[in-house]
């Protein structure tokens, strides 16, 4: 195992929702920033109260994590209300994108972009969120043909039931039963990082009879935390189950989908969420993820990790247990 292998990356803060880059040689990872307050938990993550953005770093997977301090707060984004969570990052044309979920004034979830010259910030936001943008948990991904594709979307307190008719209803029932499941977003972002393409459409994840899967099967459906990788040509969509606490993916012939679902990337983790992100370093694959343990179990006092992501020729990822090294 690597030095740091699935020990918290950096004790000085909490942090979640790491979504890992390789930059320049260099790894670099985007987090959400946990505050160390007690507040209690609701289906609403009222818990997750995150005012900024840390950038940490890494030389290499067995060097020791920088946390490079403040690099976006919440009060420098003159559209947003609230809660700083999950974000991604991309390189484009010389610059750093970081593209980020908040609330606005009107407590709506919308995904924005801020952007510096360097990788760990100061990050400069824009001065509105993406027009047609909801929802939470943005994962960029860039193609070989160039095209950037945005993923996002979370249920409960990441509203995306509340868009179901096409604007935003609070009142909106969940699916349930058999109803076919919400799964994520996907928008292409314009080259200027500043606008879609088009409005957000929702990709689908079918079980091994080609069918969507259905609300009821919360083993295998989409709640939050999305991230694409490509292997082989293949597509790989990977996120949280949410209430089951599992990672799991499917595999697809186009970056919109529709894709199949393959089975589980980790068993669940110390505390309710579980988010991740898969990137390629030196040739080997990383899962980059969070658990709760240093907080002995409390869901919005995380700390991000990583460990190997073993791959086989034909895609197939090998199931995690996060702690069967213990
Ligand atoms: O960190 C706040 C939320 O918790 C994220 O947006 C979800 O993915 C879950 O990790």
């Amino acid at each position: 195992m690597k030095k740091n292998e699935r020990k918290d990356l950096v004790t000085n803060i909490y942090t979640a929702d790491p979504s890992a880059h390789v930059f320049n040689g260099k790894i670099y990872i985007y987090p959400s920033h946990d505050e160390d307050l007690d507040i209690p938990e609701d289906d609403d993550g009222e818990q997750y109260v995150m005012k900024d953005y840390h950038i940490l770093s890494m030389d290499s997977l067995d060097s020791e994590c920088v946390d490079n301090g403040v690099a976006l707060s919440e009060d420098e984004i003159p559209w947003v209300g609230r809660q700083l969570w999950a974000p991604d990052a991309i390189y484009l044309n010389g610059k750093y994108y970081l593209v980020f979920p908040a609330k606005d004034k009107n407590e709506i979830f919308r995904i924005g972009v801020a952007e510096s010259d360097s990788p760990v910030g100061p990050f400069k936001p824009q001065e509105n969120f993406i027009e047609g943008s909801y929802s939470i948990d943005p994962a960029v991904f860039q193609d070989d043909d160039g095209r950037i594709w945005c993923y996002n979307g979370g249920l409960w307190g990441g509203q995306l039931e509340m868009w179901q008719s096409g604007s935003f209803n609070p009142d909106e029932r969940r699916p349930e039963g058999d109803d076919k499941a919400l799964c994520a977003l996907v928008a292409e972002f314009k080259p200027s990082m500043d606008a879609y393409v088009a409005a957000p459409k929702m990709i689908t994840v079918l079980d091994e009879n080609g069918e969507p899967l259905k609300a009821s099967d919360e083993d295998r459906r989409y709640f939050e935390d999305p991230w694409m990788h490509k292997f082989n040509g293949k597509y790989y969509f990977s996120y949280s189950t949410g209430t089951t606490h599992y990672l799991c993916y499917a595999e697809g012939d186009s970056p919109e989908g529709p894709f199949t679902y393959k089975g589980r990337i980790m068993e669940p983790v110390i505390g309710w969420t579980t988010h991740h992100s898969i990137v390629q370093i030196d040739g080997e694959w990383y899962l980059f993820y969070h658990d709760a343990k240093r907080s002995g179990g409390c869901s919005h006092k995380r700390s991000v990790k990583f460990t190997k992501l073993n791959i086989a020729e034909d895609g197939t990822i090998e199931t995690i247990h996060p702690y069967d090294h213990e």
